[in-house]
């Protein structure tokens, strides 16, 4: 497959960037983070989805040089606005992580040769694992995930309510957030079981001690019904789509 071979030489020829999407705080109503997204610039495709060649670099293991691009690239970023924009809450960032990625035997030690070049404030750093990824490995992860801890890098559920249907992993592994998929917030508000839905997600994390963020917000109406349950962050094209290092940058700075 072409894509594939394109692959092994996109990271060498510079095609992939990130782009920053904004997590907002619902009780202040501001910016307190982003998540990074991947986007590759192919010179003939144009601009390839995460979804088509994320896969893809699983299989051939490109997810390898990929993912560790992407977590210099991110924390990079994270500590060039930590330096530009000092505040009493540091911005935060996300970053996903691929199955294949997490059980790379020298994550770890990436992470902290990472983190020595580029110093960021304690807790801001998360990584987005998804439940699958967490539940088909339970035993190898619980490690690691203490591994973060110790690290002060915190582990969110991506796409929660998507994958696994056992809740028992929320209080065996040390979470922080729960992501809610798009999915279910898509039809708040129009949906009641759906609103309950998301109400019970909230309501089971803050049990635990867990904060959620809402993926894919998209409307007021959605946003008024978060707020009602108590939810602390939310993301989604309501606040802004993913931007450009520079336009987030811009962004940020223009933060009241
Ligand atoms: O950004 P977009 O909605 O196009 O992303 C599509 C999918 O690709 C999502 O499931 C997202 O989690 C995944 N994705 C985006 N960026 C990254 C990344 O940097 N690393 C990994 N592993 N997945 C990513
Ligand atoms: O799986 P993950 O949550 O990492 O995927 C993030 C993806 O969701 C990004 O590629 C982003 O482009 C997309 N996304 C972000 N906000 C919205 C939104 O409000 N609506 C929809 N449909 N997609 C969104
Ligand atoms: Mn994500
Ligand atoms: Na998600």
């Amino acid at each position: 497959l072409q894509l594939e071979t394109d692959l092994r030489w996109a990271i060498v020829r510079q095609e992939f960037f990130m782009q920053y999407q904004p997590i907002v705080a619902l009780e202040s109503g501001r910016i307190c983070g982003f998540e990074s997204l991947v986007r590759w610039q192919h010179p003939r495709r144009g601009l390839v989805s995460p979804d088509r060649f994320i896969p893809i670099a699983e299989e051939t293991g490109a997810i390898l040089p990929l993912g560790r691009w992407i977590l210099d690239t991110s924390i990079a970023q994270l500590h060039a606005w930590q330096q530009q924009f000092s505040q009493d809450a540091p911005l935060t960032l996300n970053v996903n992580l691929s199955g294949k990625q997490l059980f790379e035997a020298d994550l770890i030690l990436e992470l902290d040769r990472i983190l020595a070049r580029y110093p960021i404030a304690p807790g801001t750093l998360k990584l987005e694992i998804t439940e699958t990824v967490l539940m088909e490995n339970a035993t190898s992860v619980e490690t690691l995930l203490e591994q973060f801890r110790a690290r002060q890098i915190q582990v969110c559920i991506d796409d929660f309510g998507t994958g696994y249907s056992s809740l028992s992993y929320l209080r065996r592994f040390p979470i922080d957030t729960l992501k809610i998929d798009r999915s279910f917030v898509a039809s708040m508000g129009i949906d009641r079981e759906n609103s309950e839905i998301v109400r019970a997600i909230v309501m089971l994390a803050h049990n635990l001690k867990i904060d959620v963020t809402a993926e894919g917000v998209e409307s007021e109406e959605q946003l008024v019904q978060l707020w009602a349950v108590q939810c602390e962050y939310a993301q989604g094209y309501f606040f802004s789509k993913p931007l450009d290092a520079d336009r987030a940058t811009e962004l940020i700075g223009s933060r009241p």
